[in-house]
């Protein structure tokens, strides 16, 4: 008899899958070179949160959305209701020590101890933001590090990271997190002070229990199993979230599952198997750009894929699997791996999205809902938030 699951035996655990999304996304970003603007781009943070909610409502999947400060900087009172009053809550909290001249050296890492503690602080205001919109996560990703072989001093500034982090960690409240994101080159590019999992665990090990890795699936090198440092963080119970994307070449920013749907079907396996699968211990979160794409769309069609490789990952019979791989089958193992993947979904999730009162096709409900057409005539005037406003 076949140990292998049916759709209806998974639907209550991605029926509770929740995906943050990033203020961002709805703003105007993408590349070095040309930013296209659109047509009802958000003006502001209550605009993005209206997008995202809209994102929300057509797929019941989303019901959080991250802020970056300054560039999210407004009254977080008022935030916190409009969010609240479209059916959405605020949460993770980016901080930003990456655009401002101050930090042409160094933030967190800086020789200078007046411009390392500019930088603290400006953790510290970002905790104070959270005690208002009631966040629990402040997400720290730091663009430190150097461009020539001989410019810093790589082991001072790891030093001085971990005393920058120990005083920003000292102030989180009750039930707060840091999370420490890594990323292995960009803006500098030969070396990174926070370049790999390991730089990061080893930091946030230091320091206590509400410190965690943020894994970005965009920051690795080209080949990296990416599903094996899921594992590992999750293993040592040291993975606080993701920032999803994908990539073909660097730090692309583009949609989660568009480049390769395999690798996000094995990163959630590997979620699943480490029993972090609608963890409240973990962020799913995307951080993504859309450049070219009608930003709204590229978020919808994010957070249906991470759904899709969730429902698919949840089909594998790991029963079946854990046999194979004790009896050393190795084709037979990799069959059931692979049969899962290629298990077409959505259909079933179609039929699942109506019986819960969603749209079948959220990306055609929203083209209908005429909304974009709404915030093109409506939002003129002011300045179309971008990567940086
Ligand atoms: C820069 O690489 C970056 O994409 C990081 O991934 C951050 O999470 C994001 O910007 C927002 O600060
Ligand atoms: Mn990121
Ligand atoms: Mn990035």
């Amino acid at each position: 008899m076949s140990t292998r699951p049916t759709f209806a035996d998974i639907t209550d655990q991605f029926a509770a899958q929740e995906i943050e999304l990033p203020s961002w996304a709805f703003g105007n970003s993408g590349t070095r070179f040309k930013v296209f603007g659109t047509p009802g781009t958000p003006r502001d943070p209550f605009e993005k949160i209206a997008d995202a909610a809209k994102v929300h409502e057509l797929t019941g999947l989303a019901p959080q959305v991250a802020l970056h400060i300054p560039w999210d900087l407004c009254d977080f009172d008022e935030l916190t209701a409009h969010a609240a009053g479209l059916g959405v809550r605020l949460g993770t909290v980016n901080s930003n020590t990456f655009q401002d001249d101050d930090y042409k050296f160094g933030a967190l890492t800086h020789e200078d101890e007046r411009i390392r503690t500019k930088a603290i602080d400006a953790h510290l205001e970002c905790i104070d933001v959270m005690d208002r919109t009631g966040s629990r996560d402040l997400k720290i990703w730091l663009a430190e590090g150097s461009n020539y072989p001989g410019q810093a001093d790589m082991r001072g500034r790891q030093d001085r990271l971990h005393d920058s982090l120990s005083k920003i960690y000292d102030r989180l409240g009750e039930g707060q997190r840091m999370v420490l994101e890594y990323k292995f080159f960009e803006p500098s590019f030969y070396h990174t002070d926070v370049p790999d999992w390991g730089t990061s665990y080893t930091q946030v090990a230091a320091l206590g229990d509400k410190a965690l890795v943020c894994l970005d699936t965009g920051h690795h090198a080209p080949g990296t199993n990416i599903e094996f440092i899921v594992m590992q963080l999750l293993r040592l119970g040291k993975l606080g979230s993701f920032d999803f994307n994908s990539r073909f070449y660097a730090d692309d920013d583009l949609m989660v599952g568009a480049a390769d749907p395999f690798q996000l079907f094995r990163i959630i396996h590997e979620v699943i198997r480490g029993g972090g699968l609608n963890s409240p211990d973990i962020a799913f979160m995307l951080d993504q750009c859309h450049n070219v794409e009608n930003k709204i769309e590229g978020q919808i069609r994010s957070v249906l894929n991470v759904q899709e490789m969730t429902a698919r990952a949840l089909l594998i019979d790991t029963e079946a699997l854990t046999k194979a791989q004790r009896a050393g089958d190795v084709i037979t193992a990799n069959d059931i791996f692979m049969d899962a993947f290629y298990t077409d979904v959505r259909g079933d999730l179609a039929e699942w999205r109506v019986s819960r009162g969603l749209p079948a096709d959220p990306i055609r409900a929203f083209r209908e809902s005429g909304y974009q057409e709404q915030i093109a005539a409506d939002r003129v005037g002011g300045t179309q938030a971008g990567w940086g406003a």
